[in-house]
C-alpha cells in the first residue's frame, strides 16, 4: 500500500463521502488510490474555486465535510476566494493539496510555490505530511481539525513523494474536539440580561435553520427580548412554519436603524455586527454608542448547550408556543419585465422545501421579501461577500440534498466568475435551476461610486462597470456547457420559463433580460 491508498482508506474510514476536484500531475497517485473507490463520490470542477464553493454549500446543508484536490500553489489560489467564503460561513472543509516530491523542491520547477504559506492565511490547520507513513495519520488528525469548533478549514499537503512511497496501512478516524461552553454564571446573567428593556438576542450558524431556531425563539419571547439574524447567513430557514427572525440590513443607516433602540446586545453563535464597508463619516459597527455587547457564545462554541442551559434558567419549555411564519403567496404575475412581479413569480412558484442560493446582489431586494412567507425553504446567501460563490455553492447543495430543488439567483457578473460550474450541474445532472439576471453591468457597483460622492462618472468608469460590448448570451454560454436554457424578456415568459425548468429534471438556465 502506498502513501496515498492510505490516505483514501483512512477517508473513508472517516466517514468522507465526496471530493470535489481539480487534479494534477502531483496528485496522479492519490487519483489512482481514489479510483479503486467508487464509494467515495468524486466530482470534476473544471475551475478550483468550483471545487472549493460545492465543500461549501455541501458542509451547509449536511453539517458534514467534503474534501477538495487542488493542484500546487495555483490550485489553492484559484480556490481561495470561496474558501474565504466558506470559512465566513464557518463551514468545515478538507482540501488536500498534492505538492512537488520533496528532493524536487530543492529546484526551481514551474509549478513550485510556497502552499504552506497561502495554505495559512485562509486555513485554521495546515500540516504537510512528512513521509508516506505519516500520511494516514495526517488524514485522520485532518478529518478531525475540519469538524472541530463547528467546523473549521483544513489544508493537508502532500509531497507527491507522500504518495507514492510505501505506507503502513489506514488510521483510525480520530474525534473530533469538544466543544466549549460557557461557565454556568456566564449564561445566568445573560439570561437576566435578556429580560431587561432593549435587550436582543443575535444569533447565527444552525440556530438559522434547525431545532435551535425554535428554542431561540421561545427564549425571546418569554424575554420580551427581539431576536436577531444577520444580513448573510450561512443558511437560514425562511417561508411558512419558519421562525420570524429580524435581519439586519446590508446599508450602513438601514443596519443601524434596526439596532438603535438595542441597549444589550447577547450574541449566541453570532459574531458581533459589521457593517459591509466604512464609508466617510459613517460608523463601523451597527449599533448606538453605549450599546452593551455580551458576547456569551462565539459559533465555534457549544451553542446548543448554551441555548438549552438558557432556555432552563427561564424556564422555557418545548410546550411554550413561538412567533412562525403563515404561508402567504403572491398572485401569480404577467406583464411586461418588472423585477418585483419576477420576485412575485418566482415566490408563487418556489416548491416546497427548495435551496435557494442566493448571489442576485442589487436584484435581491426584489426577491427576498416576496419568498418570506412561500413554501419553506432554506436560503443560502454569500457570507464572504466575494462574488463567484453562486454557481458552485449550488453545486454543493445539490450533491448533498439530492432529493430538493435547488436555485441561484446569480447576478451577470458574478455568475462569470465561476460559470464553469454549469458544466458540473450538466454532468451531475442536478436537478439546479440558475436564473441570472441580466442587466449587463456590475449595478451595485454604480451605486457605490455615488455612495464615496463620484457625481461625474467617465469613460474609464463605466467601462469598469458595465458588462457589455459585447453582450454575453447566457443561453449559448448555458447550452455549451450541457445546460439547456431559456431566454425571457417579460413577465409571462419567466413563469413560463420557470414552471418548465420545475416540471423537468436535471439543470436549466434562465436569462433573464432586465434593467439595472
Ligand atoms: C472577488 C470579488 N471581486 C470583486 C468584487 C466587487 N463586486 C461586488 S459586486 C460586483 C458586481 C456584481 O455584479 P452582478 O453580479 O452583475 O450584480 P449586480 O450588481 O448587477 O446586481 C463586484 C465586481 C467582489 N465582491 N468580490
Amino acid at each position: 500500500m502506498n502513501g496515498a491508498q492510505s490516505l483514501v482508506q483512512t477517508l473513508l474510514a472517516g466517514g468522507l463521502k465526496v471530493c470535489f476536484a481539480n487534479p494534477g500531475t502531483s496528485e496522479m497517485h492519490f487519483v489512482a488510490a481514489l479510483d479503486a473507490h467508487p464509494d467515495l463520490r468524486c466530482v470534476l470542477c473544471l475551475f478550483e474555486g468550483g471545487a472549493t464553493g460545492a465543500a461549501d454549500g455541501y458542509f451547509r446543508m449536511t453539517g458534514e465535510i467534503a474534501a477538495t484536490l487542488l493542484h500546487l500553489s495555483p490550485g489553492l489560489g484559484n480556490g481561495f476566494a470561496n474558501l474565504h467564503t466558506a470559512r465566513k460561513a464557518g463551514s468545515g472543509v478538507l482540501t488536500i493539496v498534492g505538492d512537488h516530491a520533496t528532493h524536487h523542491m530543492a529546484y526551481e520547477s514551474p509549478l513550485k510555490g510556497d502552499v504552506s504559506a497561502l495554505s495559512r492565511t485562509i486555513a485554521h490547520w495546515t500540516r504537510v505530511s512528512p513521509d508516506a507513513a505519516s500520511v494516514a495519520g495526517d488524514g485522520a488528525q485532518a478529518m478531525a481539525a475540519a469538524r472541530s469548533h463547528s467546523g473549521q478549514l483544513v489544508t493537508l499537503i502532500l509531497p507527491a513523494d507522500t504518495a507514492w512511497s510505501t505506507a503502513q496501512g489506514p488510521a483510525a478516524p480520530v474525534p473530533a474536539l469538544a466543544l466549549i461552553r460557557p461557565e454556568l454564571a456566564r449564561i445566568q446573567a445573560a439570561a437576566q440580561t435578556l429580560q431587561m428593556s432593549g435587550a436582543a438576542l443575535m444569533v447565527d450558524g444552525k440556530t438559522l435553520h434547525g431545532d435551535l431556531g425554535p428554542l431561540a425563539a421561545r427564549i425571546a419571547k418569554k424575554t420580551g427580548a427581539r431576536l436577531i439574524a444577520p444580513y448573510l447567513a450561512s443558511r437560514i430557514r425562511r417561508g411558512a412554519g419558519a421562525v420570524a427572525f429580524e435581519r439586519l440590513s446590508y446599508g450602513v443607516d438601514e443596519n443601524a436603524a434596526v439596532v438603535k433602540d438595542v441597549q444589550h446586545m447577547v450574541l449566541v453563535g453570532a459574531q458581533r455586527p459589521t457593517n459591509f464597508f466604512a464609508y466617510p463619516g459613517k460608523a463601523s459597527l451597527p449599533e448606538a454608542p453605549g450599546t452593551a455587547v455580551h458576547d456569551l457564545c462565539s459559533r465555534c462554541m457549544d451553542v446548543g448547550y448554551t441555548l438549552n442551559t438558557l432556555a432552563e434558567c427561564l424556564g422555557v419549555t418545548a410546550n411554550d408556543d413561538f412567533a412562525q411564519l403563515p404561508l402567504v403567496l403572491p398572485a401569480l404575475p404577467s406583464g411586461p419585465m418588472n423585477l418585483s412581479l419576477i420576485g412575485q413569480a418566482f415566490a408563487h412558484l418556489l416548491p416546497e422545501n427548495a435551496i435557494v442560493v442566493d448571489e442576485s446582489i442589487t436584484v435581491a431586494g426584489h426577491l427576498i421579501p416576496p419568498t418570506a412567507r412561500a413554501r419553506a425553504h432554506d436560503w443560502l446567501h454569500t457570507t464572504g461577500g466575494a462574488i463567484g460563490f453562486g454557481l458552485p455553492n449550488a453545486v454543493g447543495a445539490a450533491i448533498a440534498c439530492p432529493e430538493r430543488p435547488v436555485f441561484v439567483l446569480t447576478g451577470d457578473g458574478s455568475a462569470m466568475y465561476t460559470l464553469q460550474a454549469l458544466w458540473t450541474m450538466a454532468r451531475e445532472q442536478l436537478k439546479v435551476i440558475t436564473i441570472v439576471f441580466a442587466n449587463r453591468g456590475y449595478q451595485i457597483l454604480r451605486g457605490e461610486l455615488a455612495n464615496v460622492g463620484v457625481t461625474e462618472v467617465g469613460r474609464n468608469a463605466v467601462r469598469m462597470l458595465d458588462v457589455d460590448k459585447p453582450q454575453l448570451d447566457w443561453v449559448k454560454l448555458a447550452e455549451g456547457h450541457g445546460v439547456p436554457a431559456h431566454r425571457v424578456t417579460d413577465v409571462d415568459g419567466f413563469v413560463a420559463a420557470l414552471q418548465a425548468a420545475i416540471a423537468k429534471s436535471g439543470p436549466h438556465l434562465i436569462e433573464v433580460v432586465c434593467p439595472g
